[in-house]
């Protein structure tokens, strides 16, 4: 049975790295049940009352088995993985938005580009060889950084990488004002945003519009007139946005100079994947930015509070654009 409380309890749908996360819930709502699906399952704990969910990656017609399901919160910013369910009910899809997640992302997307920038690859490569030896070394001023997806995430990094003295762009749907940036918007104006980009940083979320969007007819388009005479790939946005086979085919003919990948077509990344074996590929395993537990929770309490006060939820996904 569920632990009998006076409120509705909370169901955590959690695939990876449970650990603390229950926890991390318990502690930010002392005053109702916490039930893992997992939990639910070999128990057989029956989940009519549940009117929260947490998920990540949740199965396909996960939903239609919570008859009272009234709000449901993405353990992460993106929303993909939940909005492919067909079985989708029409209740508010609540993403996760926080300075701690932010921040976490901005340090990896800013690290990225410091490594190609300051040839930290090759600097590596000749420590192990015990090589001293300075290669060339343009200034941040001399890079333009395009940033695709100027939401939450890309702005946070805009305004770091400009503060270094990169020259940024951006490009989302819709046109912004931000100091220091430079602003692209819709079909419209991609080429020009893509002919203006030494590197380029994808932070966009995975809808049917940018499925495939990071593909060879898209990186030919980059400028090959900066510092590295061919430009570099940053994605951290999703794996399901690259078209691998390209970027490898692109690495490999000097179409681009280098790449920083976080997310994957398929992850975790297949052993045989080519992508392993370049020397300026930098793989991480979907950890840019991960979503801290207490965080998390925190966020989740907080959006549980404003909805049983009669206040509007935050960070609401607009169902229609599928992000
Ligand atoms: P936001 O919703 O705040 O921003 C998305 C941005 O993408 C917006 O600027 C939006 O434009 C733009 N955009 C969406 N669709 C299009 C399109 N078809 N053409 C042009 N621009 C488009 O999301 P976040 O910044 O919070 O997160 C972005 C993504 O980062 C997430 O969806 C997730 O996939 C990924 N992510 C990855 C993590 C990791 O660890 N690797 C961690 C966290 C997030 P507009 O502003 O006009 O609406
Ligand atoms: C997210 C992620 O969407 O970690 O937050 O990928």
């Amino acid at each position: 049975m569920i632990k009998a409380t006076e409120h509705p309890p909370v169901l955590l749908d959690i695939k990876w790295d449970i650990v603390g996360k229950k926890e991390a819930f318990e502690a930010a709502l002392p005053d109702r049940a916490i039930v893992l699906l997992d939990e639910a399952r070999t128990q057989n704990l029956a989940l009519d009352d549940v009117r929260y969910a947490v998920v990540w990656q949740p199965e396909p017609g996960l939903f239609a088995s919570l008859p009272s399901l009234e709000v449901i919160f993405s353990l992460g910013a993106g929303v993909d993985h939940v909005v492919r369910d067909p079985q989708l009910p029409d209740v508010p899809l609540v993403r996760f938005v926080d300075s701690d997640l932010t921040g976490r992302m901005v340090e990896w997307v800013v690290l990225q580009v410091l490594m190609h920038q300051r040839r930290q690859r090759t600097y590596d490569r000749q420590q192990r060889e015990r090589n001293w030896h300075e290669v060339p070394q343009p200034a941040a001023h001399q890079f333009r950084v395009g940033i695709m997806g100027l939401g939450t995430l890309g702005q946070a990094c805009a305004k770091v990488l400009a503060a270094l003295g990169f020259q940024v762009n951006g490009w989302a749907r819709t046109a912004k004002t931000m100091d220091g940036v430079t602003s692209f918007a819709g079909q419209d104006q991609l080429d020009g945003f893509l002919s203006h980009t030494d590197i380029l940083v994808n932070l966009l979320p995975l809808t049917e519009d940018t499925r495939g969007i990071l593909s060879r007819p898209l990186l030919e388009k980059l400028a090959r007139n900066g510092p590295f005479k061919a430009p570099v790939l940053i994605n951290a946005g999703r794996g399901g946005s690259q078209v691998e086979a390209d970027i490898v085919s692109c690495l490999q003919d000097g179409t681009l100079f280098g790449a920083s990948l976080d997310v994957f077509e398929t992850e975790p990344l297949p052993k045989e994947s080519p992508l392993w074996g370049f020397d300026n590929v930098i793989i991480t395993p979907h950890m840019a930015a991960v979503s801290d537990p207490a965080a998390l929770a925190r966020h989740v309490a907080k959006q549980i509070s404003r909805y049983e006060n009669g206040q509007p939820l935050e960070h609401v996904v607009d169902r229609s654009r599928g992000y």
